[in-house]
């Protein structure tokens, strides 16, 4: 591990908001460079209950970003980030699974690696996975050093300055596991005399009413003057672009930390795509994921925004979007880790994939975003929750009497909220204390792994642990909660409007017992169900 690869993998990990972690960074380096991550064993890594069973993630080691994911020859394919060499962002790959459903996956080999010398050489960085003339095709960003002094620098971290270009590749593999790189990028420098904060993450699309003869596409990137923005380029043939304006941007920040995602000045994984009759704009900054809804049309090709919004309240980062066999916009993203680095690097495995989200525009034109309904393939039989008073002070009224177990499974709850306050809890009725408390003594409280709470006095938000998080309830809807639980990881489906990711941790080799607390009226819960997920690996490392 090298001191520029540390830290790049600050820089670009999307999970450290403040260029101050460098010094930190540095005094950590010399322990770093000693201790490298001796390999955490496969039984360790499928003993660990924080490992989920139904999302994919690779058998060890980190991951980031989705990358390319395409249907193909009848399956599903995924690529992301990958570090092969230990569970910290670093010396990036692809990595590369199939699936047959977009739920069940089996990991193939890496699929793209650096090429020594070339213009990937220290990382093959995000990109996307396209059809063209029948040919799966990668446009993708290739880093490499350059000198300090070097005015072809688009990303620095302090230390090492680097050159990012957009790179091309081809797979004649009906499985996709080989690619057969150009030597030289296709597109070799930012647009001339634009001085960028980056330049990264290109997203092609075929939008034939747009531009009939090739390919559009988006890159991520931005500048001090003018803030973050997205890059249009167009093609024939993705291998000779032609540049033309940023097609939607930001404001500048004025702020001069160093690294320019953390403070808005530029955006990462574009995705600009249409859907319904509008055109949907995708990309992350400052550790979150923004969308907007708006129109793009010729001549101008500008973006014009109508609605706005984050697309996930939680730990949720770099989404990118495919389309399924039946033209459904999927949308996956890396869930990262939250825990301190060092805990997650001893794991021996950092980050999961999002489960696939299907987006579509609600009649009020904002992006509503769904489960995709493949996760009820995997749902063993319905439980309908009872619920019994609890007398215990300062916890909620009603706890129910079943609890979730090993943490791999989903909970749904539909409420009519009205003028009575409604709180939501899921706990973890497991005491980890050491030694084990009694369960009925006054000090063994549960833990509240994720909260939400509702008030008539603010009919529009949730605050789903601090977040305030909007919602639009129609006079008769019921509000819809709708929880996935995995090993680590919470996804939250507000609605079919709006989603929070949560991580949770927790000591020793027993993942928690979950049950639901809930204040409020009974009589105004009209489902309140539990199933066990079936795990789609046998073993947790999702082969
Ligand atoms: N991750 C990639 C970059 C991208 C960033 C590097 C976002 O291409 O901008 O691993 O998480």
């Amino acid at each position: 591990m090298t001191l520029s690869k540390i830290n790049r993998r600050r820089l670009l990990s999307g999970t450290v908001k403040s260029a101050l972690a460098f010094p930190l960074l540095r005094s950590k380096l010399a322990k770093a460079l000693i201790l490298d991550p001796a390999e955490v064993p496969a039984s360790t890594l499928a003993a660990d209950p924080r490992r989920p069973q139904f999302h994919l993630l690779p058998a060890r080691n980190w991951m980031n970003d989705p990358n390319g994911p395409v249907f193909w020859k009848g399956h599903y394919h995924m690529f992301f980030q990958y570090n092969p060499h230990a569970a910290v962002w670093g010396d990036m790959h692809w990595d590369h699974a199939i699936s047959p459903d977009m739920i069940h996956w089996k990991h193939l080999p890496v699929a793209l690696a650096p090429t020594p010398g070339g213009p990937d050489s220290e990382g093959c960085f995000t990109g996307t996975c396209v059809l063209h003339s029948g040919t799966p095709t990668l446009i993708y960003t290739g880093v490499r050093t350059v000198s300090a002094d070097s005015p072809e620098a688009t990303l620095r971290d302090g230390h090492n300055n680097f050159k990012e270009t957009q790179l091309y590749a081809t797979s004649a593999d009906p499985e996709l596991r080989t690619w057969s790189k150009r030597a030289t990028p296709v597109i070799p420098t930012p647009p001339p005399g634009m001085k960028v904060t980056g330049f990264r993450d290109p997203a092609p699309w075929r939008e034939p009413a747009l531009y009939p003869d090739g390919w559009l596409m988006a890159v991520g990137s931005g500048t001090k003057e003018h803030g973050g923005c997205v890059l249009l380029y167009k093609s024939p043939d993705l291998q000779n672009w032609e540049y033309l304006h940023p097609v939607a941007g930001g404001a500048a920040t004025g702020s001069s930390v160093a690294n320019p995602v953390d403070s808005g000045d530029m955006w990462e994984c574009p995705d600009l795509f249409p859907l319904g009759n509008k055109h949907v704009l995708i990309y992350s900054t400052q550790g979150k994921v923004f969308w907007k809804v708006g129109t793009l049309a010729a001549p101008d090709l500008i973006f014009h925004e109508e609605q706005s919004g984050l697309l996930d309240y939680g730990s949720f980062y770099a989404p990118k979007t495919q389309l399924d066999k039946q033209g459904h916009r999927i949308l996956w993203g890396w869930i990262p880790e939250t825990r301190p680095e060092a805990e997650f690097s001893a794991s021996g495995w950092a980050g999961l994939m999002s489960l696939p989200r299907v987006l579509t525009i609600g009649a009020d034109g904002r992006l509503n975003i769904t489960a995709a309904p493949l996760a009820e393939k995997l749902r063993q039989h319905e439980e309908k929750l009872q619920l019994k008073p609890q007398t215990a002070a300062g916890g909620n009224e009603l706890q129910s009497s079943q609890t979730l177990k090993g943490a791999c499974g989903e909970i749904l709850c539909h409420v009519k909220v009205g003028r009575t306050p409604f709180t939501l809890d899921l706990l973890d009725t497991t005491l980890h204390a050491d030694p084990p408390k009694d369960p009925t003594s006054a000090g063994a409280a549960q833990v509240s792994l994720l909260s939400i709470r509702y008030s008539h006095a603010n009919p529009k938000e949730l605050v789903v642990d601090q977040q305030r998080v909007p919602i639009s309830l129609a006079p008769t809807d019921p509000l819809e909660l709708r929880f996935f639980i995995d090993g680590s990881v919470i996804e939250l489906f507000v609605n079919n409007q709006t989603t929070y990711t949560k991580r949770f941790y927790y000591p020793g080799k027993t993942a928690p017992e979950i049950a639901v607390g809930i204040t409020g009226n009974q009589a105004d819960i009209t489902r309140l169900s539990l199933w066990q997920l079936t795990p789609i690996s046998k073993d947790r490392l999702t082969t």
